[in-house]
């Protein structure tokens, strides 16, 4: 049946002049980094939900990402976060993660759960705060030298919540500050990623609300400065593909944070709102990917594909693996795209031709590709099947309640 499926899907394509065995290749080259915090307990700001059997140290939180890489063959990283993910030994965590088949991937440093950074953490008007603050990006530095991570992913809460209680233009610099010195203690391989948000926690203003003033504080640091674009953190109806357009054309689109949201930064299942919004970004991307600057390629290959959720009423695991496949799902309509097409009829200014050129591509079930591709790399065919008949969601179980917050 499978076999029959595939047959017609490939003459499908094949008619539509898609390199299928192209398509393969770049679907099996496709990693997604999920984020240790995704594993732990969350909740939102009314509160946090104990689970059964989540884990209880960054160490356990390893295990689980396992399942998700072990049945999809997806995400081979880990993104940490510190202090939520601190221990005593870096080097012990990094050999648990690689016995696992897992690489520590970005560090991401926590400036907003301390009484300190109320008001602020490397934006703040108390000097020996800034400081408290940008120690703690250098510490970052120095972990990742210890896990081998090249990514520093940065997000500040920092922010106002009335016109007055800041004032703007010095935080700007002190932002500034506090990056160029972390900046300067990077090695050479190390990028830093830096994460805009329009608001939340801060009410009025937020130091680095979008990715213009991202890219700015980048531009002005250096080339291993690049902006991270979390798809929860722009205002309702905001044209994502158009900023990941526009940050792969100036080369500095770092990476993304993948997840859903209705509302704000509402940290839903990755695809579950709005899938055709990912499509398009895989659509830019895949544009970019054929462009002549070989620079503009360099950046598409460079791309940090994370997923950043912490979803408070799912089971956790199946959770992400539910976003992996979802990534995975649409990277493959989008590479169903004929770009050619495309730009012929855009070039005639067909707009209905150009537009249908697109959607298509997201009309096909790609169903069949990716259990082609999945029986190639040994993957069971549906990993969430897999998972749910496997035996690893009840002996966590064990763990008990009152396992990590994030
Ligand atoms: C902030 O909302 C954010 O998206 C940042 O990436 C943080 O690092 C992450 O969530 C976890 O709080
Ligand atoms: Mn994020």
């Amino acid at each position: 049946m499978t076999d029959r499926a595939y047959a017609l899907f490939e003459e499908q394509q094949q008619a539509r002049g898609i390199n299928l065995e192209d398509v393969k290749s770049k679907l099996k080259a496709l990693k997604i980094e999920t984020p240790s915090w995704g594993y732990g307990d969350s909740g939102t700001r009314f509160k946090n939900f104990q689970k059964v059997g989540v884990p209880r140290n960054p160490f356990e939180k390893f295990d689980d990402a396992a399942q998700v890489h072990k049945l999809t063959g997806l995400a081979p990283s880990v993104a940490i976060h510190i202090p939520w993910d601190k221990v005593d030994d870096y080097s012990k965590l990094r050999s648990h993660a690689e016995s696992l088949g897992l690489k520590i991937g970005a560090v991401n440093p926590n400036l907003f759960q301390e009484d300190d950074y109320m008001l602020g953490s490397v934006t703040n008007a108390d000097s020996a705060i800034r400081r408290k603050a940008t120690n703690h990006l250098l510490e970052c530095v120095d972990i990742a030298k210890e896990t081998g991570s090249r990514d520093l992913s940065l997000w500040f809460a920092d922010g106002t919540n009335y016109p007055g209680q800041g004032d703007i233009r010095k935080r700007k610099g002190w932002m500034f500050e506090a990056l160029a010195e972390m900046y300067g203690a990077m090695t050479p391989e190390m990028r830093m990623l830096i994460e805009y948000k329009c608001f939340e926690p801060a009410f009025y203003h937020t130091d680095l609300a979008d990715w213009g003033m991202a890219y700015n504080m980048a531009l002005k640091l250096g080339p291993q400065a690049e902006v991270l674009v979390d798809t929860g953190h722009h205002l309702p109806g905001a044209n994502i593909e158009h900023i990941v357009a526009y940050l792969l054309d100036e080369k500095r689109l770092g990476g993304f944070h993948f997840n859903s949201r209705k509302y704000a930064d509402d940290d839903l299942i990755v695809g579950s709102v709005n899938p055709y919004e990912l499509f398009l970004i895989f659509y830019q991307i895949l544009n970019a990917a054929g462009d002549e600057d070989a620079a503009i390629r360099g950046n598409v290959e460079n791309i940090a594909y994370m997923i950043d959720q912490s979803h408070n009423i799912e089971q956790k695991i199946p959770a992400m693996l539910r976003s992996v496949l979802n990534v995975q799902t649409n990277f493959a309509k989008a590479l169903l795209i004929n770009h050619e097409e495309v730009a012929v009829a855009a070039n005639n200014n067909d707009v209905l031709g150009a537009e249908d050129a697109v959607r298509k591509a997201f009309e096909f079930d790609v169903t069949p590709l990716l259990h082609a591709i999945r029986e190639e790399q040994g993957l069971p065919l549906d990993p969430m099947k897999a998972y749910l008949a496997s035996s690893y969601g009840k002996d966590i179980l064990a763990r008990g309640k009152g396992g990590a917050s994030w």
